[in-house]
């Protein structure tokens, strides 16, 4: 709205001519979404004690038991600081702004469900997986059939190291970035187990496909960078911004230990909306790197239900998702969470070395 409203008055005061550039609005639309979070955070998570929104813990992981209570949900403060900041700093008339938006929310809205099952319930029984995946597939294909529909998006699958392999995918990219979608949804929830486990990673990623989205949408450094253009995509790099900032801010209570954890409806509409970035800026494959440690916890547990069920009951892993076999093995959660943290770090410095190795 600032950029609608204010852009325009630059004609007569040119200070405000710095509404123009993607780089400023971003940086503000981080700051807003951080300092939105961080000053609403405490009355939020009250509000959440109030109303009775603690974290049912299961018993198999007894250092977790005086977690009880934690308040959850606070997703739903990630989403209203990032939605705000979006509002505020974006180009309104963007539609990839708008089909960002509709997957965090769309996404956040599932995991709301499941959340608020969850607490009714009084259990830790939400909505059956099977209901949860098929409404990801839901959301996932709406978003799809609405970019797919713009004339500048193409169905195109880049390969890293191989620029002369560019298949184009047609009508089948859009179950393929489904997957993209809701395989990063899962992952970020699986790993979503320890205070700060999953926002950490999520902001590194963010970082990461912040620039990937920003040099996607300037004609000259995808050039140079041999990346494909997207005309347009740039502007999601102020999306990206108030996603950085709304995490950055979430943590700021998340760390351990922590005060709220963000419920499905922050992890699956997190997880989601980076699967929708790495689609939007045609690098799909580099999600696989850039989230490299949500595709670790996912393959943890593959390999721990394939085993469990291949020697009729003996466990590869302690216990899957991988940070719980470390807890297990009495290893601080502090301690499992940063390394956890350096691990995405370098993950993410992976997945920038292949911005020029094509
Ligand atoms: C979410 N949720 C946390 C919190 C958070 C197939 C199977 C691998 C599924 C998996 C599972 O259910 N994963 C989904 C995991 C839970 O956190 C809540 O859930 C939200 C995210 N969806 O925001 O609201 C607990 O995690 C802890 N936590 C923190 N700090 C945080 O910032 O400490 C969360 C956020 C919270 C809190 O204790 O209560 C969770 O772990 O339940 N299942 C599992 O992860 C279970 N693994 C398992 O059963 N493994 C088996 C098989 C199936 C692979 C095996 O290895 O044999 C573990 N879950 C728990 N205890 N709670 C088992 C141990």
């Amino acid at each position: 709205m600032l950029y609608h409203f204010l852009y325009p008055l630059s004609s007569e005061l040119p200070l405000l001519n710095v509404f123009r550039y993607i780089t400023f609005r971003s940086v503000w639309a981080l700051l807003t979404a951080l300092l939105i979070t961080i000053i609403i955070g405490p009355r939020f998570i009250s509000w959440l004690k109030k109303i009775k929104c603690g974290q049912y813990i299961q018993e198999e992981v007894s250092c977790h038991v005086q977690k009880a209570g934690t308040p959850t949900m606070g997703g739903l403060l990630i989403g209203f600081s990032l939605i705000i900041s979006v509002l505020l700093w974006g180009d309104l008339t963007n539609v990839y702004v708008w089909l960002a938006m509709l997957v965090f929310t769309g996404f956040g809205l599932v995991g709301f469900l499941d959340d608020y099952t969850k607490l009714r319930r009084k259990n830790n029984k939400g909505l059956s997986a099977r209901a949860k995946f098929f409404w990801q597939l839901v959301i996932a294909a709406i978003a799809m059939y609405f970019l797919v529909e713009e004339p500048a998006y193409s169905t195109v699958l880049s390969f890293p190291f191989f620029k002369n392999l560019q298949p184009d995918l047609s009508w089948f990219y859009i179950p393929f970035a489904m997957i993209v979608m809701v395989g990063s949804s899962n992952g970020v929830n699986l790993t979503d187990g320890m205070d700060g486990l999953a926002i950490g990673p999520t902001i590194v990623a963010g970082i990461v496909f912040s620039l990937f989205i920003y040099i996607a949408g300037h004609s000259q450094i995808a050039g140079y960078l041999q990346v494909p253009y997207v005309p347009g995509m740039g502007e999601v790099t102020v999306f990206c911004g108030a996603l950085i900032g709304a995490s950055l801010g979430f943590l700021w209570f998340n760390a351990y230990p922590a005060q709220v954890f963000m419920g499905d409806v922050g992890s699956l509409s997190l997880g989601g909306t980076l699967g929708f970035l790495a689609v939007l800026c045609k690098q799909e494959l580099i999600m696989l790197v850039a989230g490299g440690l949500f595709v670790l916890e996912s393959l943890s547990v593959i390999l721990q239900v394939g085993y469990f069920r291949m020697t009729g009951g003996k466990r590869f892993f302690r216990m899957a998702p991988l940070h719980h076999h470390f807890e297990l093995k009495g290893i601080p959660e502090s301690k499992i969470i940063i390394r956890f943290w350096i691990l995405s770090i370098l993950f993410g410095l992976m997945a920038l070395s292949v911005l020029k190795l094509r």
